[in-house]
């Protein structure tokens, strides 16, 4: 466990990092590779601002939404002046589109954070300066009402309440070896020559292969040539997932925006209907018998639940829809699978984004076994949902003593600890301070 006053230096080296980060009212990722605002990145970072720096908090989220289209969908990159990262502005062709928002953006989406980082905001806030924050909420309630109710209808043409997602990358998980089978399936056709900028800037073993990267090209071309509006591709994409993990995040999303709602005196019927319609769906398509309260994606077009365990499983603790023994099992399956036991030089108490024994597991290679800020964050707080206090103190702790010890990275060989990926990443530096002064 770190001493006070090693928290106190790792806190100033946090915020070190996100003001090297932030452009005057949004945040890049990473000045390593991802030098636009990422849609979930920038949740993350509006939360760990909420705790020293509300007006910059607020800034975040208005940014972000700029970008939001017509339609409602949040894109997943907002993309501002500099170069460096492909697919670029140009290779998106947002601008092209009829629902096209103000800024350029990317065409697809990430999982939905931004309304529970509106929440966290408020509650981080709401003791010194609530009037404040009460009219940032009224501001951009109705938007981010608009994002949710794209995801609960255009992304959910069979009213199970559930989003569907088009590629990977909207998992946010890219790599992750759950989508490995279903790529298998896919053939790209016709590809244009492009060129990686990813692996000129971070290690290339650390990345997707190249095979990899031609899909995730291939499956953003075809969403482009329908012009990214779902109805016109719904029926034959090749790849079409009821993704387990967004969906469990999503409907924490719809708890807090219903908060949010109930805050500034909106009518909430329309989401109590959505949250009604994941609750009556949510096991039906995402559990499986053998494995109480773990979640698993379901792919619509085999019409199977992908049984892939990966940390993504664990996100149920996010919801309110486990028993108590429910959560238990996860909680009991996640120390046993993902903690590490022999295999690591430091013993520490993080999850991994794959578990050690799965055939997969390559301790370097981005969403296929290294350890990440986010996840962790994410199920500190769904072990706290759950009541499971000590489980997420142990985490918390050991993240702190990671971060403390390696820098602000990417991700982290579970091994080592040594920091992989983009350096002075921002939604560690961001988490990190939520989980310091939190
Ligand atoms: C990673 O994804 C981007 C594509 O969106 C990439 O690899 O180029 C993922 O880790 C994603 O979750 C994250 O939001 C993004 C920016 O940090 O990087």
């Amino acid at each position: 466990m770190l001493t006070r006053g090693e928290k106190k230096r790792l806190l100033i080296r946090a915020k070190q990092v996100l003001n090297r980060n932030w452009q005057g009212n949004y945040t890049i990722s990473s000045p390593d590779l991802y030098v636009h605002q990422w849609g979930w990145d920038s949740a993350f970072c509006a939360m760990g601002y909420a705790r020293y720096d509300i007006k910059r908090a607020m800034q975040e989220i208005k940014s972000l939404f700029a970008g939001q289209w017509k339609n409602g969908m949040l894109p997943h990159i907002i993309f501002r002046k500099q170069p460096g990262y492909f697919p670029d502005a140009k290779f998106w062709q947002s601008e092209d589109n009829p629902h096209k928002p103000a800024v350029p953006t990317s065409g697809i989406i990430q999982p939905p954070m931004q309304a529970i980082a509106v929440w966290h905001l408020y509650q981080a806030a709401a003791v010194k300066e609530g009037g404040k924050v009460k009219e940032f909420v009224k501001f951009i309630y109705p938007y981010l009402f608009k994002w949710h109710q794209y995801l609960m209808t255009e992304r959910d043409p069979e009213n199970s309440g559930l989003a569907t997602v088009f590629h990977p990358w909207e998992s946010g998980l890219d790599n992750s070896p759950r989508w490995d089978n279903l790529l298998a399936k896919i053939q790209p056709k016709n590809l244009s020559a492009y060129q990686r900028i990813d692996i000129k800037r971070l290690p290339a073993d650390q990345r997707p292969t190249d095979e990899v990267y031609d899909k995730y090209i291939y499956l953003v071309e075809l969403m482009k040539r329908y012009g990214y509006q779902v109805e016109r591709f719904y029926s034959f994409f090749p790849f079409k997932v009821k993704d387990a993990a967004f969906n469990s995040i999503l409907y924490r999303a719809n708890i807090c925006l219903r908060q949010l709602a109930e805050l500034i005196g909106e009518d909430s019927k329309e989401i109590e209907e959505w949250l009604r319609r994941t609750r009556h769906n949510f096991w039906h398509y995402f559990g499986a018998s053998d494995s109480p309260g773990l979640v698993y994606d379901f792919d619509l077009i085999s019409r199977r639940v992908v049984k892939r365990r990966t940390v993504a499983a664990l996100l149920s603790l996010l919801t309110d829809l486990l028993t108590l023994k429910e959560a238990q099992l996860v909680r009991n399956f996640m120390r046993h699978a993902h903690f590490c036991h022999s295999q690591c030089e430091h013993h520490h108490y993080l999850v991994t984004s794959l578990p050690y024994l799965e055939a997969d597991f390559n301790p370097l290679n981005y969403w296929r076994g290294p350890i990440w800020v986010n996840m962790n964050w994410l199920l500190i707080q769904g072990l706290r949902e759950q009541g499971l206090w000590d489980d997420a103190e142990q985490i918390k702790e050991s993240l702190l003593e990671l971060i403390f010890r390696h820098g602000f990275y990417e991700y982290y060989s579970p091994i080592d600890g040594q920091g992989l990926g983009a350096s002075n990443f921002s939604w560690s530096a961001a988490l990190v301070i939520d989980l310091l002064l939190g």
